[in-house]
């Protein structure tokens, strides 16, 4: 990549081994079940978040949709979301347009957590004014809150209300590698108390297409079904299950290093006239463009293109918040160019 893209981690490039891996994927019919790359990587992602089996589909928002239908039948059913996960806000309203079913929100806290007693005050009793709770879906890690990583101890305690109630309990794990990475907890650990997770390999994992939904073999059964429905059946797959492969064998093993940069990143630039840095977790660092700054947002987002071919964007319905995502392609070295940059455009 020749640009230095802090848009998302989705702008990631396929490496080098992950183009010559996908040259030479072998492939099959993946609707039939005869890819055996994609079959490699389902069951390689499955083992690696202790689940059952696992189920290969186009991105993160098909496989929230996908985990929502198989968890819910439809009309009258409800899931429990936060109010800033990535399904209630950017999925286009899928769950309830295309998954016909009640969202029910509660706040997002400051840690990224649901309150458990509003998560408790959520769950709808049986009556026929009701619709009849199914699902609680937690985000990990919690984009909108600043790419939080929530601790096992909290997935667990939700898991144990879900349990308590007869629930499911999905986790939209886009970054659920950052998240254990952050937290130092084997993936499959952080994710026990959980049906289902999906999770993106096409954003820090650097694989150019595609996310993985597991959950129990009769879950992911029915869920391949519902991807069918969608549309999702993608047939020689395997040439994109190659890259998937190689982000799960070497790329979940790097995150670390992303953490780090976008903690230099962060700190680079705090004490620049006109940011203020509101939060540093993970590969996210959120900033706020203050109303003296030498630039407007735009001008700022323009002169960064134009002058050093960084590309930096705002986070999607704020009008002055800068999301900076780091990755693989965002190098120590590019990291020292950036905070450069906006030194000597902003002063
Ligand atoms: N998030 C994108 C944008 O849609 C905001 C990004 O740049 O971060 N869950 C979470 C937590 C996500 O952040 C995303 C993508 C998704 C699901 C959806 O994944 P895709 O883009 O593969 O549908």
């Amino acid at each position: 990549m020749d640009t230095i893209d802090l848009r998302s981690d989705t702008v990631t490039h396929p490496t080098p081994e992950m183009r010559e891996a996908m040259a030479h994927a072998i492939v099959g019919d993946d609707v039939y079940g005869e890819d055996p790359t994609v079959n490699q990587l389902e069951a390689e992602a499955a083992y690696m978040l202790g689940k059952e089996a696992g189920l290969f589909v186009t991105s993160g928002s098909m496989g929230n949709l996908v985990a929502i239908m198989t968890h819910c039948d439809g009309r009258t059913d409800e899931i429990i979301v936060g109010n800033k996960a990535h399904i209630f806000r950017y999925e286009a309203g899928s769950a309830s347009t295309i998954g016909g079913v009640h969202v029910h929100t509660i706040l997002n806290q400051p840690d990224g957590t649901l309150r458990l007693e509003d998560i408790r005050t959520a769950i709808r009793e049986d009556d026929p004014h009701f619709p009849r709770t199914k699902l609680i879906c937690l985000e990990n890690t919690q984009g909108t809150i600043g790419g939080v990583a929530i601790p096992k101890s909290y997935i667990d305690a939700v898991g144990a209300i879900a349990k308590e109630h007869n629930l499911k309990l999905h986790i939209d794990g886009a970054r659920i590698f950052n998240a254990a990475t952050e937290l130092d907890t084997p993936v499959h650990e952080l994710v026990a108390s959980a049906d289902s997770v999906t999770f993106c390999l096409s954003k820090g994992l650097c694989a150019p297409v595609g996310s993985v939904l597991v959950g129990s073999r009769a879950f992911i059964d029915e869920a391949r079904r519902i991807r069918k429905v969608l549309g999702g059946g993608m047939r020689q797959a395997g040439i994109l299950a190659a890259a998937g492969l190689i982000s799960l064998r070497m790329m979940t093993k790097r995150l670390h290093e992303d953490h780090a940069t976008a903690r230099a990143i962060g700190e680079g630039i705090q004490r620049i006239a006109g940011i203020h840095v509101k939060s540093i977790h993970t590969n996210f660092v959120f900033f706020e463009l203050l109303p003296d700054a030498k630039l407007s947002p735009q001008k700022l987002i323009d002169t960064l293109d134009a002058e050093y071919r960084i590309k930096l964007a705002l986070y999607p319905g704020y009008t002055h918040t800068f999301r900076i995502v780091t990755h693989y392609w965002v190098t120590p070295e590019r990291a020292q160019v950036v905070i450069r940059a906006l030194r000597t455009v902003l002063s």
